[in-house]
């Protein structure tokens, strides 16, 4: 007897949860309600235009609102209307875009429900490389719109690299004339590059979908495309890494650096700046023999090339202080010595636990984008072959339980992680097909990840939601992989090459 009221008395004090239709990500709380809200053909119209705030969709963005942080929203569906309520415009858009989904999968029709709705964590962020492949403005702006469907809000822009340097910046016309020529697997490909025109354009895009665009300049190393286009700007590299590195103690490129950072934040809104600081010991070669870098390395009293790569840290990340901007680079910056009020570091050494300890130890903020499971360049299923492996591969399930295996790590210093990304890399992604192929549905579980309380995700229960997703992308034309029928659609191929992916 006693076991009963006891079981009953837990049973009642459990959280009872519900969870939205077709919703993605997965809000943090919903309540369904007695009703339907139905739209009318008029307003179903109006919809398919993107547009879903008609007479009876009622927003109030109120800074006493109580719904919590700034992308925090309620939205509230009786029969007769909808209430959107948030304290800023951001959060109120985040709420437009759950109505949105909600609509669509029922057809214009959707049940009465409330939801109070904020996200896990602040940074929910996409990255692509377009200096390996270039893609263009109308698949940014695509993307763009599936990132605001999905809720994500900062897009990672991995500008300049090896094969293209693929932004014009005015001061120095040859960075495009010259490094905008090539991709990975075509050294004579046409130039292609974003004029600062299409910048603009594509940043007040992203910002009318509330995502913050965030360039990355890459440097000292993978900076090959801008050496080609200014050579006296090289730190040598040798073989197939040649000119891979900025010459790292002449006045002169530091000069440049800090040029072209003044355009990027020209037309950059965000605080950040994304400065790369990755592998330079693939093509540092000549770092030990040029006697200019030598002397250097003595007067400054660096110790070896490696003091001189993190002093070249350092003193970017004083450039963009001074600027009044914050550095954001990869994890080999956690080794630099930069203060943390002036750095954010991206982790992504998958391997290298003790980096993203490190980088939280000494006080960084960190955004995760470990190799395993957040690179796209990864193969997604077993039968695939095109793409990387490294002790395994990056299931859609594997992405959408993030950061769960490794949560551990950061037991008492969640402050610090400002959140995740995922990445693609696109030495092997040379078309639109495959780039689809590699971001989707992958991208969608990413997207719950970041945003969706550890305890409120379900893998089941997300890919019993999927579905409705990938209706609306096959509206977009998008090639993606489909999980519940992988032999349907073929792995795109991508053109051979050598593979060099030897980081570690
Ligand atoms: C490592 S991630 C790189 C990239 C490559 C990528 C391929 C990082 C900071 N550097 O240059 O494209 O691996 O997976």
């Amino acid at each position: 007897m006693t076991t009963k009221i006891n079981l009953l008395a837990v049973s009642l004090f459990l959280p009872v949860f519900i969870f939205a239709q077709n919703v993605i990500p997965e809000p943090a709380q919903y309540r369904p309600v007695k009703g339907e809200f139905i739209l009318t053909i008029a307003e179903n119209k109006a919809l398919e235009t993107n547009n879903v705030l008609p007479a009876r969709v009622i927003q109030r963005i109120a800074p006493d609102c109580t719904v919590g942080s700034d992308e925090a929203y309620r939205l509230e569906i009786t029969p007769d209307s909808v209430f959107i309520q948030s304290t800023t415009v951001t959060g109120a858009f985040r709420g437009e875009e759950t109505l949105k989904q909600l609509l669509r999968s029922g057809k214009g029709t959707t049940s009465a429900c409330v939801i109070n709705d904020a996200p896990r964590y602040s940074w929910r962020g996409f990255m692509l490389d377009e200096s390996r492949h270039f893609f263009g403005k109308e698949k940014v702006k695509q993307l763009l719109d599936i990132m605001a469907s999905l809720r994500l809000n900062v897009f990672h822009w991995h500008l300049t690299d090896e094969p293209g340097w693929r932004i014009e910046i005015k001061k120095y016309p040859l960075l495009t004339k010259v490094g905008s020529k090539g991709n990975y697997h075509d050294p004579s490909a046409p130039a292609a590059f974003y004029t600062q025109e299409d910048i603009k354009d594509i940043v007040a895009y992203a910002a009318a979908r509330h995502i913050m665009i965030v360039p990355e300049f890459d440097m000292p190393g993978h900076a090959t495309a801008a050496c080609r286009a200014y050579p006296e700007l090289s730190g040598g590299g040798e073989g197939r890494w040649k000119d891979f590195t900025f010459h790292p103690c002449k006045e002169e490129t530091f000069r440049f650096i800090s040029d072209v950072l003044d355009e990027l934040i020209t037309l950059f809104p965000s605080p950040y700046i994304h400065i790369g600081g990755d592998e330079v010991h693939f093509g540092n070669q000549e770092w030990f023999t040029d006697p200019q870098i030598q002397q250097f390395i003595k007067d400054k009293q660096l110790m070896n090339e490696t003091g001189l790569e993190q002093y070249f840290v350092r003193r970017v990340a004083d450039i963009i202080a001074a600027k009044g901007k914050t550095m954001i680079g990869w994890d080999e910056i956690v080794d630099a010595g930069v203060s943390p009020d002036k750095a954010v570091v991206m982790w992504w050494r998958h391997d290298r636990r003790y980096q993203l300890l490190k980088a939280l130890e000494s006080g960084y903020r960190v955004i995760m984008t470990p190799r395993r499971p957040m690179y796209g360049d990864f193969v997604q299923y077993s039968t695939h072959n095109v793409g990387r492996y490294w002790d395994g591969y990056n299931p859609i399930e594997d992405v959408f339980s993030f950061p769960r295996s490794i949560e551990h790590l950061f037991k008492g210093y969640e402050s610090q992680i400002m959140g995740m990304q995922y990445s693609l890399w696109t030495e092997r992604v040379a078309d639109v097909k495959r780039f689809d192929f590699m971001v989707f549905p992958r991208l969608v579980a990413a997207a719950e990840a970041a945003w969706t309380p550890a305890v409120r995700k379900d893998y089941s229960r997300f890919m019993r939601r999927l579905p409705f997703f990938l209706h609306w992308l096959d509206t977009k034309n998008i090639y993606y992989f489909d999980p519940f029928a992988p032999e349907r659609r073929p792995e795109p191929t991508a053109p051979e090459k050598e593979d060099v992916l030897q980081n570690g």
